[in-house]
């Protein structure tokens, strides 16, 4: 052991031993508890992001704390590996996205295996090998076989700048969550998976998800946006067609003034074909890359059909309008409206002049007549129904139309079919063609995978892109002419099933082989950024619902405990440059005078320019404020960064990115590393220890060792507060800096600390712990080494709380430790108040002792 602790030579060498030993190599092992601990897959961008880093250190350290437990822990990665930005950057830097993604794979492998994470590598995935998407194509294939995929001309969302269809979820307030540009809505045949089949269990599920956040909960109950309302039918004047609607507040029926029907429900489509009005306002709805103040203007346009409904309760007309906020694909895509207390119905009817009639009470007569009132209450204007409150309204309006035959309970659901089409070279190529007849097959399952059209000149990708995909995409079909689907899976479909791979990454006969997976699955711990809070997880959850149907795994759902990780936040600057334009600058380009609290005052560039401080923010490309992992590590060391990572934040708040705390970290291992080369040094013979025979301190010190274990543990296991359980080692490694090695009962009392120490430390600093303990444990290895356990009866009570009197009157209060006998209590309290000059040595005249109450010097 050298004297000096210097990460970089021992990192790499700890590294290449794991590597070669294939410590982290694991199988199917009945005898042994297993532990599945997946952290989300990256996507090869370049290199690693500090976000990554956090992420991944998380994972690992939960990992090497529950092998530490004895299970057998799985820890895979992987790289998901298809995409847009693959494309786009292959296009900037004429390459082919194959090239541009395994570059950026073998980039940041490196990355990951510099920070000594304890992968299973055996089981990479890459998911834009044909080995792996082979399986995806197959099992499309079967969801088309069981009819749960289906092809529809549908419209959809288009971005005209990424020329690809956006699934709802990644449309945001009307733009493209990407590049932020209006979508378009367009209409071509797309591949849709039933996703709306599995609604309600998706649903109710979640109930099961005890350990996942309430938030992340939450986000997907709204996004499945599940309703129980009711669907009523209301009569066309002079036709035997009904118009069936859903609404929620059946208590608002009186109060309908008309109805209001999507443009493209199967009514306003029939119905255009003889009205050219409708017709033209049909087609102004589908092209929609209008600007976001023509879309505004667009908003609450309708048509006057001139064809009445009638009420089913009062038997009045009711004037039927197609309506552009009405959605086809919501309920039934018809409403009966109120606008006198439903906000889109007001609006409605306000921009065209309808109607509007208030059915409940408000307590406050001015606001009536004015706007809608969304508030329940008592009913008004409503007939036999007057005076009524809103259970009783809704008793008695339900109890007149089942009489009418009239209603049905129905729950409905916001969530969509998944259109899984893209319109995208660099994808799973989705296995499906046409005959020329225009029947639609499965490409026969001997010929899978459908790899894509190679791009073997890299130069003019995009140039021979089209040509190659158009011979690539003629096919014969039992001897027909077919022409193959050129579109290719939304990249969401890799992510969707790779945990259930990973447990058997290169099984031949099947997407998954049964025994593993009933072996590893289902997760039980899945670590990933809140960003994927609702559509990768939704499909996640939805994929393994499918995939449990057809019997290849267990469970209802894949993940036991999820852990969000906040974001890794840093300073940022700017200056403010031509045309009012903020330029960002990188904090490590940036000098700061900081005041005593540490807070910036004032920042200046390189050249001594006055930069403006922004604040601490999410660390961004576009804010020019992302710290580079590999310089960190370079600087410092993989071990201190995944421990300041640990120690700065808790894992779901955000984490401050700051140097001066990583300095701290690097002191605190150094500072370690020199107590133990010391306590080599020394070299005694170790003896197991007697706790009856240490004296006050040692006792004191050992008894911290064992609050310490237990702290940390909990803090581990049950809390998953690793910042409180670092700070907890750190006060135990500065107690054991100011402990004397007197005697040799001290010095076996410096082993036993340090020993635990190290393999409390070891799944945040392994490469450290994995050296201090060869030093001090004769080149034994920490790899296989259990957790320390504490004793109960070395922990502190807290009921053990002596308050400490002179003359009755309190002075403080100690901790006493058990065991401990009344003459070395005594004398542990002199002393304090000896150093304290509180009394005199010779003038105590009595001690009044309360065993674990009171101790009182009379003076
Ligand atoms: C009459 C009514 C009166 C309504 C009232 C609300 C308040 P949630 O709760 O979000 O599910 N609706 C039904 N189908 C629709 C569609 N396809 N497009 C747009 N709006 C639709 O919303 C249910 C309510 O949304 C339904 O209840 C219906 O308006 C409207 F005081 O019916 B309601």
């Amino acid at each position: 052991m050298e004297k000096e602790y210097y990460p970089k030579n021992i990192e790499i060498y700890v590294q290449k031993y794991w590597e070669k030993n294939k410590i982290f190599e694991v199988h199917e092992d009945p005898n042994k508890e297993k532990y599945y601990c997946l952290p989300m897959l990256p996507y090869p961008s370049g290199k690693l992001h500090m976000g990554h880093v956090r992420n991944y250190t998380i994972s690992d350290v939960i990992s090497r704390y529950q092998r530490m437990l004895g299970k057998n822990v799985l820890q895979p990665i992987g790289w998901d590996a298809f995409g847009l930005p693959a494309e786009e950057a292959a296009i900037k830097n004429k390459t082919a996205p194959s090239s541009w993604t395994y570059k950026n794979i073998q980039y940041m492998k490196k990355q990951l295996q510099s920070l000594g994470f304890s992968y299973d590598w055996n089981r990479e995935i890459t998911t834009c090998k044909p080995e792996y998407y082979k399986w995806e194509q197959w099992f499309f294939i079967q969801l088309y076989k069981k009819k749960l995929v289906y092809k529809k001309n549908s419209f959809v969302n288009w971005c005209e700048y990424d020329k690809t269809v956006l699934a709802n979820e990644q449309v945001i307030n009307g733009c493209c969550w990407r590049c932020q540009n209006i979508i378009k809505i367009k209409k071509i045949p797309q591949w849709f998976i039933k996703t709306r089949n599995y609604a309600e269990s998706l649903y109710d599920d979640l109930d099961q998800l005890k350990n996942w956040p309430k938030k992340v909960k939450n986000m997907q109950r709204n996004w499945i946006g599940k309703s129980k309302g009711f669907q009523i039918s209301f009569n066309i004047e002079n036709s035997i067609n009904k118009i069936k609607i859903f609404t929620t507040r059946i208590d608002t029926i009186m109060g309908v003034t008309y109805i209001s029907i999507s443009p493209f429900h199967q009514f306003s489509i029939n119905l255009s074909k003889k009205n050219n009005i409708l017709n033209e306002f049909i087609q102004k709805q589908n092209q929609n890359s209008l600007s976001k103040e023509k879309l505004e203007k667009m908003k609450f346009c309708g048509i006057n059909t001139n064809i009445f409904a009638i009420h089913p309760i009062t038997n009045k007309k009711i004037p039927i309008w197609i309506a552009n906020f009405v959605l086809n694909e919501y309920g039934t895509g018809a409403v009966m409206s109120v606008p006198g207390h439903n906000e889109n119905d007001w609006n409605f009817a306000i921009k065209n002049n309808l109607k509007i009639k208030y059915v409940i009470q408000h307590q406050s007569k001015k606001l009536l007549q004015k706007k809608f009132i969304l508030e329940k209450g008592i009913l008004i204007n409503s007939r036999e129904f007057n005076k009524l409150n809103y259970e009783d309204a809704v008793h008695e309006i339900t109890k007149k139309l089942i009489k009418k035959n009239n209603l049905k309970i129905k729950t409905t659901y916001k969530l969509q079919d998944w259109c899984v089409s893209r319109q995208r070279y660099w994808g799973a190529p989705i296995p499906m063609a046409t005959l020329d007849n225009g029947e639609i097959v499965p490409i026969s399952e001997k010929e899978l995978p459908v790899i894509l059209p190679k791009i073997e000149n890299d130069h003019n990708f995009l140039k021979n892109l089209k040509k190659k995909q158009f011979y690539w995409s003629k096919i014969k079909i039992n001897n027909q002419p077919a022409t193959r689907e050129l579109d290719t899976f939304d990249t969401f479909m890799e992510s969707s099933w790779y945990y259930a791979r990973y447990t058997c990454p290169n099984f031949k006969k099947g997407i998954i082989d049964p025994v593993a997976s009933k072996y590893w699955l289902p997760v039980d711990q899945y670590i990933g950024g809140i960003e994927h809070a609702i559509m990768h997880l939704m499909y996640f959850r939805f994929y393994h619902k499918l995939l449990r149907d057809f019997k290849f795994v267990q469970f209802d759902e894949p993940v036991k405990n999820l852990i969000c990780q906040g974001m890794v936040l840093s300073e940022a600057f700017y200056q403010i440059r031509k045309n009012n334009q903020r330029y960002w600058i990188n904090p490590s380009n940036v000098y700061t005078k900081k005041d005593i609290k540490g807070k910036i005052i004032k920042a200046y560039d390189q050249k001594g320019k006055e930069v403006i401080y922004a604040g601490m923010i999410k660390m961004s490309k576009s804010k020019n404020n992302g710290i580079q992992p590999e310089l960190m590590i370079n600087k410092y060391g993989a071990d201190t960064i995944r421990l300041f990572i640990m120690f700065a934040a808790p894992i779901e708040s955000s984490l401050e990115w700051n140097e001066y705390g990583i300095k701290g970290i690097y002191r605190f291992l150094k500072k370690l590393w020199k107590l133990s080369f010391d306590y080599i040094q020394i070299k005694h013979v170790y003896k197991n220890i007697q706790f009856s025979s240490l004296n006050q301190k040692q006792k004191t010190i050992y008894c911290f060792l064992h609050e310490t274990i237990a702290k940390v543990s909990d803090d581990i296991s049950r809390r998953k507060s690793f910042n409180t359980a670092i700070s907890k080692i750190m006060e135990l490694v500065n107690k054991l800096k100011k402990f004397k090695l007197k005697e040799e009962k001290d010095k076996c009392i410096m082993r036993d600390a340090l020993l635990c120490i190290i393999k409390m430390l070891y799944p945040f600093t392994p490469h450290l712990c994995f050296i201090l303990w060869k030093s001090l444990n004769n080149n034994c290895l920490i790899d296989n080494e259990k957790w320390p356990v504490f004793e109960k009866k070395f922990l502190l009570k807290t009921n053990n709380i002596l308050v400490v009197q002179i003359n009755g009157k309190k002075q403080f209060t100690i901790k006493i430790l058990d065991n401990l006998k009344k003459e070395e209590i005594f004398s542990y309290v002199k002393k304090k108040l000896l150093i304290q000059k509180k009394i005199k040595n010779n003038n105590i005249n009595k001690i009044i002792y309360i065993p674990n109450k009171i101790i009182n010097f009379v003076i």
